[in-house]
């Protein structure tokens, strides 16, 4: 997708404070953050949301399974922390370009706004 700003941050053509990096996966430091730890692991191929149909189980599985390992690089394993796929206008996505927020670093409230 040529206007998305997740495909350009993946593909380098756009800087961010990237945290890992592999052939699939990006994962970077959000611009607007909501808690003192707040990481993007993306998909480098475009993927709208979680209701994409390119958003399957292989690629969720190792998203989902590199988030525990990105939570214990990035210092929250010992307190917790939160993980969100917001989806669609009321789930609160602004990137259509899936994405999972992680989230630590301060006692979160529940439920969200
Ligand atoms: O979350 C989209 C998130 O993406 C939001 O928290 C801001 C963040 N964002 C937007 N642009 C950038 C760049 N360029 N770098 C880092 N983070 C960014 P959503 O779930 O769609 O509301």
């Amino acid at each position: 997708m040529a206007d998305c700003i997740f495909c350009k941050i993946a593909k380098h053509e756009l800087g961010s404070d990237s945290v890992y990096e592999d052939n699939e996966f990006l994962a970077f430091r959000d611009v607007n953050p909501a808690a003192p730890t707040h990481v993007l692991l993306i998909p480098k191929k475009h993927v709208s949301s979680l209701l994409d149909e390119g958003a399957e189980q292989k690629l969720l599985g190792k998203m989902m399974a590199l988030v525990p390992r990105l939570a214990k690089e990035l210092g929250l394993a010992d307190d917790g922390f939160r993980v969100v796929i917001n989806t669609g206008q009321e789930g609160g996505q602004t990137v259509d370009h899936l994405h999972i927020h992680i989230l630590g670093g301060r006692a979160l409230q529940w439920p969200p706004g």
